[in-house]
């Protein structure tokens, strides 16, 4: 199939596997063609890189994660593939638009936020890295719900991206396995034996993941939940269709949803189940594989690493454990020392609310053998601890974080303040205990997806500055650094800025009825809501500058647009709250024709990784602006710096790290370090002081008290004002004077357009650390002990000359 050019491919697919014609087809007929085509090209790659890997009994990386947010497939393989001119082409010669093609796609909404996001970061780079890997996780038959706004307000709609056909994955109809929950755990010969009382299958489905120039693919397989037994036709034909329809329903329900929150607290039954459902299913196949290459189980650690993306899948200690000390007969003591050489554990929060913890109750009644083991790993290693301070359950809970941590040989953080701060807090006894255990993995993100592919413009210049190499050794950027004094080189950086400031211009308009001025600077945030990244400062800052510009209305004020997007979770209140505040605010300040040349509100719906690639290399400031302590480490800050947009934010997650290699003078840098918020929380009245230290604030919060943005409705939001004026955990007054001071100065710098360009300019050059490529490297010479294979289609795949 890949000895014909992509435009027969195109129309063989076309007719062959879609039984359409060119005339008849409608675009998601030619999207499947073209995708099938370019699937075609990556297949043999896929394997030769499966066959190398077994040739030289090479050790795998399974990455264990609910979330994998990919997005769009489509496009990712075109450019990893070195595609884009021949699809172009092809797409052009057959009469169609190809960004209208590709952008037909659905995002795989695979995931909640920067959690699921990083773990599809991170598959591309093992791949391009040759590192032979699985990702493992859910196939949801519902991702992340769909955002739209009624009255300012959110509405959440089910999301359905696979009800259209999704082209990129194979079903593996002999790659099943069967779960069980329940039950009772009785002896038998004098060994414990877990009859589970309720079953369901596990089916995988893989989709294969395409590194840079298709050197090397491996695969995402996503276990799908389905009935034991096929249809109950006795039932059905007793005229009894609902009960016969019903095993299918509730084993389905285990990958019907992805939870819109990953600190929920609803459902926590079908919560645990999904948890436990992937992760056996996952480990039942690592076994499987490991078994038919032949060794001898003690030596698993040699040749699996198994990574466990926060606490999620951290049910994987105790059921490998089950796997080889029950189903296998090792020692347990054996069993648990050959899990942890396995094992290692991501920490991706600090807040307390995200720190799973199961009632042991609930825990007894769906894993039995589970909560068993759990008491035997608890005790082994309070046997370890002199003092025997740490406890595995406790209040009537398993606490999933430490039992992560036990079972664990490697836990990481993920930017050094946020491993520093694990050391000091949640895991403070355990790092005592453990001193050598914790270590750290500052994130990276994808340079292909966030800017290869989707900033043309500017890679496009970049590459012609110092070539392509950068593309996989993002450090190279740094040979950006003579230009940056090259006033032909800053005029083209600051005319593709221009550009695709100019195409998110005319789709603002084209879209969703906005009118913005390409030339305003571009201040934009955007991630999921929530109360400690503060989107309620930002806002607050709006109001105040709103006010401002209608004071003095003949000022000299530079224009802004500010952008927001983002989903709250559907149970967080006051989340919500500020979605429809800030919709509420833009429907006033885009309608006063006194300030609206220089300041205007826009809440853009249903974020995804899709519009996140349309925004950002349109972006001019990038807003970081968590309390600091809580975030931590973010990814967003790394895509807007590598694309040019300066941070305006606060010493907070890899903020730190971004703001140590930009230099202190191309970042926006304000409020309270996490220790001086900690010691701010214990002043009494803390939000009051503030408030009426500073007229602004005062007189932003009197606004929204006043009913200006509540529509009919005065005291919509006396809620808001009321707990920022009283409790203000996350402290928005209190840095709100520094906030306010920081974008002053974002301003005077943006109006000096040179200084403004060279400052992007920096930020491009000196952002190349942030690859996720770097961080890869990390987990496999720090936590993994796993080297790269080579496919031999190294030169295969090299371009001419
Ligand atoms: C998060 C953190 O909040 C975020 O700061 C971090 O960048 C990512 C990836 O490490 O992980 N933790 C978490 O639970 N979610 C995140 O996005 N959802």
């Amino acid at each position: 199939m890949t000895d014909v050019d992509l435009r027969t491919s195109i129309l063989r697919h076309l007719t062959y596997s879609l039984g359409s014609d060119a005339d008849h087809a409608t675009q998601h007929d030619w999207r499947i063609a073209l995708s099938l085509a370019v699937r075609d090209r990556l297949i043999e790659n896929w394997h030769a890189a499966s066959r190398a890997t077994r040739a030289v009994g090479a050790k795998r990386v399974y990455y264990l994660s609910m979330e994998f947010l990919i997005g769009r497939l489509l496009e990712d393989a075109i450019v990893n593939l070195r595609l884009e001119d021949e699809a172009q082409q092809a797409l052009t010669g057959l009469g169609l638009d190809p960004v209208a093609v590709i952008q037909d796609e659905p995002d795989a909404a695979l995931g909640n936020g920067g959690l699921g996001r990083l773990a599809a970061c991170f598959m591309e780079s093992l791949s391009t890295l040759g590192v032979p890997a699985f990702g493992y996780g859910i196939r949801y038959e519902h991702g992340l719900f769909r955002q739209s706004f009624e009255e300012g307000r959110q509405i959440e709609t089910a999301e359905d991206w696979l009800t259209q056909y999704h082209a990129w994955e194979f079903e593996r109809r002999d790659v099943r396995f069967k779960m069980c929950f329940g039950g009772e755990v009785v002896e038998e010969g004098g060994k414990p034996v877990w009859h589970g009382q309720e079953a369901v299958m596990a089916q995988a489905y893989d989709t294969p993941v395409i590194g840079w120039r298709g050197r090397w693919a491996n695969t995402l397989r996503l276990w799908s939940a389905q009935p034991l037994h096929g249809f109950d036709l006795d039932r059905f034909n007793r005229g009894e269709y609902a009960a016969a329809a019903e095993p299918e329903a509730l084993a389905r329900t285990i990958s019907r949803v992805l939870y819109p929150d990953d600190t929920t607290e609803q459902g926590k039954e079908l919560r645990l189940k999904q948890e436990y459902f992937f992760t056996a299913a996952s480990l039942r196949d690592i076994l499987r594989r490991f078994e038919a290459e032949g060794g001898a189980l003690t030596d698993l650690p040699k040749r699996a690493a198994i990574q466990l993306n926060d606490t999620h899948p951290a049910i994987a200690g105790p059921e490998l454990v089950r796997l080889l000390h029950d189903e296998r007969e090792m020692p347990l003591d054996q069993a648990i020392a050959t899990a942890r050489g396995c094992l290692s554990y991501t920490n991706h929060t600090l807040m307390p609310e995200a720190l799973e913890r199961w009632s042991e109750d609930l825990m007894t009644s769906l894993l039995p053998r589970h909560m068993q083991l759990i008491e035997r790993i608890d005790a082994a290693h309070a046997a370890e601890q002199p003092s025997r301070s740490v406890s595995l359950t406790g209040d009537g809970e398993v606490r999933m974080g430490e039992l992560a941590f036990v079972m664990a040989h490697k836990v990481n953080g993920v930017s050094a303040l946020h491993t520093d701060l694990m050391k000091k807090t949640v895991f403070a006894e355990l790092h005592r205990l453990h001193p050598d255990r914790i270590v750290n993995e500052t994130n990276g993100v994808t340079p292909r997806r966030w800017l290869l592919s989707a900033n043309p413009r500017l890679s496009g210049l970049i590459t012609r500055t110092i070539g392509e190499g950068w593309v996989d050794d993002l450090e190279q950027l740094e040979r950006l650094e003579p230009s940056l004094t090259d006033p032909a080189f800053l005029d083209a950086y600051a005319a593709a800025k221009r550009a695709n400031k100019a195409d998110l211009a005319d789709w603002l308009a084209a879209e969703h009825g906005v009118q913005v001025d390409p030339d305003a600077m571009f201040d934009v945030q955007i991630k999921r809501i929530h109360e400690y990244k503060r989107q309620h400062l930002n806002i607050l800052e709006a109001i105040a500058l709103w006010r401002d510009i209608k004071a003095n209305p003949q000022g000299n004020w530079v224009p802004r647009v500010k952008i927001f997007a983002g989903k709250a979770a559907p149970g967080y209140f006051f989340a919500k709250e500020i979605i429809r505040l800030i919709n509420d605010v833009a429907a006033v300040i885009n309608s006063d024709p006194e300030t609206n040349r220089y300041l205007k509100v826009i809440f853009l719906p249903n974020y995804n990784v899709s519009l996140a690639e349309r925004l950002i290399p349109a972006s001019d400031l990038s807003e970081q602006i968590s309390t600091a302590g809580k975030e931590a480490s973010g990814t967003g800050n790394m895509k807007f710096a590598l694309n040019g947009a300066p941070t305006i934010g606060t010493l907070d997650g890899a903020n730190v790290e971004i703001r140590d290699r930009v230099g202190a003078r191309n970042f926006f840098l304000f409020g309270m370090t996490a220790d001086e918020v900690e010691a701010r929380r214990a002043v009494p009245e803390h939000a009051a002081q503030a408030i009426a230290a500073d007229p602004r604030l005062s007189g932003a919060l009197m606004e929204i008290s006043r009913g200006t943005f509540s529509r009919r409705d005065r005291h919509r939001y006396r809620g808001v004002v009321a707990n920022l004026s009283g409790a203000d955990y996350f402290l928005v007054c209190s840095d709100f004077t520094a906030y306010w001071d920081a974008q002053r100065r974002a301003d005077a710098a943006f109006a000096d357009a040179d200084a403004w360009r060279r400052m992007a300019a920096c930020n491009t050059a000196r952002s190349g650390w942030f690859s996720s490529d770097r961080t890869i490297r990390g987990y496999m010479a720090d936590i993994w002990d796993v080297v790269a294979v080579r496919s031999g289609l190294d030169e295969a795949m090299q371009p001419p000359g």
